[in-house]
Formats: C-alpha cells, sequence, structure tokens
C-alpha cells in the first residue's frame, strides 16, 4: 500500500533551519525561519512564562481532559487580548477555543469553512505565508490570490487589491494578516482596512484574520486595531491567532480560533461546528501552553513583566530596521532598502535574485529563504558588518 508513494518535499523554511543547524561554519547567519531571537542570536523562554510555569508545576491540580474548547480561562484572555472592550465580546457574539498553535487553528478555521461552504474559494494575499495555501488545499478548498505587495515599488498595489476584492463574491473567504505580514512585513493602514470593510459589507463574502504576531508591530492594541475595525461593521468573521511568537511558546504548540456570529444564537451554533471538527481531528488541545498564558494574563504582576519583554522584542526588531537601511548604505551594497525600515514585523523582501541567495548560502553561510524573506531579528552587532559585505560582494558581481 506505501509502495506507490511519492515522497513530499519539505517545506522549505524548515528545510533551510535544518540545513543552518548542521552547518559548521562559525560565521554563519540565520535569517531563516520566523524566530524571534536576541542580540545574542538566542530564543530564550520568556521569563514572564518561566515564572508562569513555575507556579504551575507548584499548583496543578489534575490531568484530567480539558474538553474540545480548551481551557476555558485561556479562552477568556485570549478573547480579550484580540479583541480589547469590544461590542462583539460585550455582546456575547463571539466565541472563542484553544488550538494546537495558529496553524491548528487555520486547519480547524479551513474544516470549519468546508462545513459552511465545500465550494468556497480562500483568497490570500500574493505572496503568502506557504502553508496557508497547503492547510486550505488539505480541507478541500481551492486557493486563489489577490494582488497585495508590489515588487518594483517594495509596498502595496492596494489599487489592485482593491479591483481584485471587489469582484470576490458571498460565499468566499478573504484572508488578511492582522499585522506584520508575513513575508512581505507590509500591513494595511487603517484607512485601507475600512475600505477592505466597505467591500467585505458590499460583496458579502466573510473575512478570516491570521493574527500570529500581535505586539510585533506597533503594540497589542495598535496591531489588533484592524481586525477590531473590521469586527465592528461585518456580521460574520473568523480569527485565527497564535502565542508562538509573542509568548515565543513556539514549540508548546498554542493558538485559539474565534467565531464571530451575526447574534449570539449564531455564534453558538458556529461554535458548535468548530468544536465537532476539533472531536474529530484531535479531540482537544494540550494544556501546558495555554494555562501558561492564561496564568500571566490573569495577573497584573506577570502581565506587566510580559508587556516589558513584548516591548524589547518589537523594539529590538524596530530598531535592527534602521540599523540594517544605514549598515547597508556604509558597506554599499547596491540598491534602495529604505522601505526595510518601513515595514512591520519580523520580515522583510530584500528583492534579490536567487542565484545571490544561492550564492550567500554557499559561500557564506548566510541562510535567507529563497524569496528574497529574511528574518530582520536574525541581525545583531557581532554578525551585521559580515552580513552587509558579503551583500555588496555577491550584489555588485
Ligand atoms: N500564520 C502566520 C502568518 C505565521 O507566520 C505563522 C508562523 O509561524 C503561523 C500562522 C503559525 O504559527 P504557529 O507556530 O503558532 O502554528
Ligand atoms: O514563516 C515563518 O518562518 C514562521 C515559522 O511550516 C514557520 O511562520 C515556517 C514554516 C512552517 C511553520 C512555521
Amino acid at each position: 500500500m506505501f509502495n506507490q508513494l511519492q515522497p513530499v518535499p519539505t517545506d522549505p523554511i524548515l528545510g533551510l533551519m535544518t540545513e543552518y543547524k548542521a552547518d559548521n561554519n562559525p560565521k554563519k547567519v540565520d535569517l531563516s525561519v520566523g524566530v524571534y531571537k536576541n542580540e545574542q542570536g538566542d530564543t530564550p523562554v520568556l521569563a514572564a512564562v518561566k515564572k508562569a510555569e513555575e507556579y504551575r508545576l507548584n499548583n496543578e491540580q489534575s490531568k484530567a481532559y480539558l474538553g474540545m474548547a480548551g481551557d476555558v480561562r485561556f479562552n477568556e484572555a485570549m478573547t480579550n487580548l484580540l479583541f480589547g472592550e469590544h461590542d462583539v465580546v460585550k455582546s456575547g457574539r463571539v466565541k472563542t477555543a484553544q488550538t494546537p498553535g495558529g496553524t491548528g487553528s487555520l486547519r480547524v478555521a479551513a474544516e470549519f469553512i468546508a462545513r459552511c461552504n465545500p465550494t468556497a474559494k480562500v483568497w490570500v494575499t500574493n505572496p503568502t505565508w506557504a502553508n496557508h495555501i497547503s492547510i486550505f488545499n488539505a480541507a478541500g478548498l481551492q486557493v486563489e490570490e489577490f494582488p497585495y505587495f508590489d515588487f518594483d515599488t517594495m509596498g502595496l498595489k492596494f489599487d489592485q487589491t482593491v479591483e481584485t476584492l471587489s469582484k470576490v463574491p458571498a460565499g468566499d473567504i478573504v484572508l488578511l494578516h492582522a499585522c506584520c505580514h508575513n513575508p512581505s512585513g507590509m500591513d494595511l493602514n487603517l484607512e485601507q482596512w475600512q475600505t477592505v470593510a466597505d467591500i467585505a459589507k458590499q460583496q458579502g463574502f466573510t473575512i478570516l484574520i491570521d493574527s500570529a504576531y500581535q505586539g510585533f508591530g506597533e503594540g497589542l492594541n495598535e496591531d489588533a486595531a484592524g481586525l477590531r475595525l473590521l469586527a465592528s461593521q461585518v456580521e460574520e468573521m473568523i480569527v485565527c491567532s497564535s502565542c508562538s511568537k509573542n509568548f515565543g511558546l513556539y514549540r508548546d504548540r498554542i493558538g485559539a480560533i474565534s467565531i464571530i456570529g451575526t447574534d449570539p444564537a449564531k455564534a453558538e451554533i458556529a461554535f458548535s461546528v468548530a468544536l465537532g471538527v476539533i472531536r474529530a481531528i484531535y479531540s482537544m488541545p494540550p494544556a501546558h501552553g495555554a494555562d501558561i498564558v492564561a496564568t500571566i494574563l490573569s495577573s497584573q504582576e506577570l502581565t506587566s513583566l510580559w508587556h516589558q519583554e513584548l516591548d524589547e522584542m518589537r523594539t529590538r526588531i524596530n530598531g535592527l530596521r534602521s540599523f540594517v537601511v544605514d549598515k547597508f548604505k556604509e558597506k554599499g551594497v547596491p540598491g534602495n532598502f529604505d522601505f526595510i525600515a518601513k515595514q512591520n514585523g519580523m520580515f522583510s523582501f530584500l528583492g534579490i535574485d536567487k542565484e545571490s541567495i544561492a550564492t550567500l548560502k554557499k559561500d557564506y553561510s548566510i541562510y535567507i529563504v529563497g524569496s528574497s524573506r529574511v528574518n530582520v531579528a536574525g541581525v545583531n552587532d557581532s554578525n551585521a558588518d559580515y552580513l552587509a559585505d558579503a551583500l555588496a560582494k555577491v550584489l555588485n558581481k
């Protein structure tokens, strides 16, 4: 039965992560996978997380099953983190379930959408996180792209975004990144979010928001402003969120799916369908990550420690963005990279060709995703000169 199988290529980003680990060059630089790194190039466990884990170790009462929706304290805390004091929360129109990571949340959303409308098309930004396409295809849904990032200007092509979205029919899904767009770093401004809301109301399609970097762009509330604006204006919406980056809980696999319905009763029905999906995939999520997040968010002391640590990560990334632009200028890297300082989150495209990316890996052990996406957080004081010199040499050839 297995003999007719063909090998599946590894995820190109995670493949690079493995290659980087195996590289013995002491000068190696990892700008590939989207994991935050500090000045030392490490991804340490946050202090707030360590404290919450200590508390858990001493106070955990039971390992009995959690239930399909997961940890109710976590679900409430995540709802508040995403929506704040929003009408959809006060009116009981939003229901949240804990999921295994943002990926698990997207997978549940995909199956949920397939149950709502098996012929729904899912419209994603061109480009988007490659896993989006695999996840929706895996649920049997067709994925279509709408124009988003413009490699000529390294900005948005919003006119074309509007043109395409204006033709998307009711019954289809439009997937937007809440903030820190992966892979381009280009986000919508509030005026553009409003335009999307107007088109969604006019056309009747359903919005799905992927919020994987809340707090990494401008701040926790600022990064949720777009999704909150939409939630005020549309009747139904899905939000998939992840605690991998902002709580640094990557391998603990913790995220959430939030479903907004037209009224509390409809939200409850939709939620029951999502729980049915969860039951048939993994029955219920693992407890650890949710307990850590819930413990942090229910303690003033731990919340303020977490805010400090999140601010530190965001400030470092934003500082690095200008630092990299200046460093590239100083070292004579050909081209104008000013756009990097204007983008959000960990990622930007360098806009360099595939051959140069391959040379950077082969000759300099500098790891960049094939699309030219770099994780800015991989840069630090010790590798910036090496990186900029290598880029100048390779690109000036
Ligand atoms: N969505 C986007 C845009 C991402 O970049 C990621 C990255 O990891 C995820 C979702 C999924 O995150 P998780 O690791 O929580 O599954
Ligand atoms: O885009 C990234 O680098 C992160 C991490 O299959 C990631 O989102 C990459 C690939 C993948 C899972 C996570």
